[in-house]
């Protein structure tokens, strides 16, 4: 099953992780690869975003560290929660763990965040060798969560690359009940459609920033096989974010659409 003219449809019914099979169903009922990056500081800025941009989302991208205000895990899972199930979409959280898997159990289920309790998926970088994501299986697993593994990175310089890049692809291969996709700038395993591809670096006016972020269009992400685009500053600081989202999840679905019936 080749993953670029493959349909979401066909792949929510050939999923096996829950969390995917999920993902790819609201997809397609909502008509929608857009995930937005809600980088901001405070709860109530997180939670508004999510609530007017629910409906125009698949994923909610979440940095929970850089929130000035949060309190405790169950007061953010009571509140966000509710508007994930209320619009259909799934929590993200970009945690990009890169310890030893004994830690990074810790840092998915305890501390403060409590990140397994309210995030469908979280992403890992592959740097401590396999290790990493048998300690967050053991986690998320039971809990029909999913990992991502970072395969490649947007920005300037990045040196996963290369050799980088086909050893993370062999890792998630190893896990596939576990490992649901990629972070990448282009499918890493543009033969298997069971894999996810979520892209950041996705702007429709700019072409970066002045700390090495590297920008491409939705058009241009999706013809190298990215399912889902992730975009913040291009909708978050819009003048209407409301309108900036529905041009993206525009913009972003056509694509998807050219792709499959190509
Ligand atoms: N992000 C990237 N590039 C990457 C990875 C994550 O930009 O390679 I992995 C995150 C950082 C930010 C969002 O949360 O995606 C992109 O935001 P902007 O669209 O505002 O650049």
């Amino acid at each position: 099953m080749a993953t670029a003219t493959t349909s979401f449809e066909q792949r929510a019914a050939a999923a096996t992780n829950p969390t995917t099979k999920h993902l790819f169903e609201l997809m397609v009922r909502k008509q929608t690869n857009l995930a937005v990056a809600a980088d901001v500081t405070t709860v109530a800025e997180l939670l508004h975003i999510a609530d007017v941009l629910g409906p125009h989302i698949c994923v909610l991208k979440t940095h929970v560290d850089i929130l000035s205000d949060f309190t405790t895990a169950d007061a953010f899972a009571a509140k966000l929660r509710p508007l994930a199930d209320k619009h259909g979409f799934v929590v993200f959280e970009d945690r990009k763990f890169a310890d030893i898997g004994n830690t990074v159990k810790h840092q998915y289920r305890d501390g403060v965040h409590r990140i397994v309790e309210w995030a469908d998926i979280v992403d890992a970088h592959t740097v401590p060798g396999p290790g990493i994501v048998q300690g967050l299986k053991e986690v998320g697993l039971p809990r029909g969560r999913g990992l991502l593994l970072l395969a490649e990175m947007s920005s300037a310089g990045s040196l996963a690359t290369g050799e980088y890049t086909r050893a993370s692809i062999e890792m998630a291969k190893q896990h596939k009940d576990f490992v649901i996709g990629f972070i990448a700038q282009r499918a890493p395993i543009p033969d298997d459609a069971s894999f996810i591809t979520m892209t950041p670096g996705i702007n429709l006016t700019v072409s970066g920033d002045a700390t090495g972020q590297q920008y491409r269009t939705p058009a241009q992400a999706v013809e190298t096989g990215s399912d889902v685009l992730i975009v913040g500053r291009g909708v978050y600081t819009a003048a209407d974010p409301v309108a900036s989202a529905i041009a993206y999840k525009q913009a972003g679905w056509a694509a998807y659409l050219a792709r499959v019936q190509a």
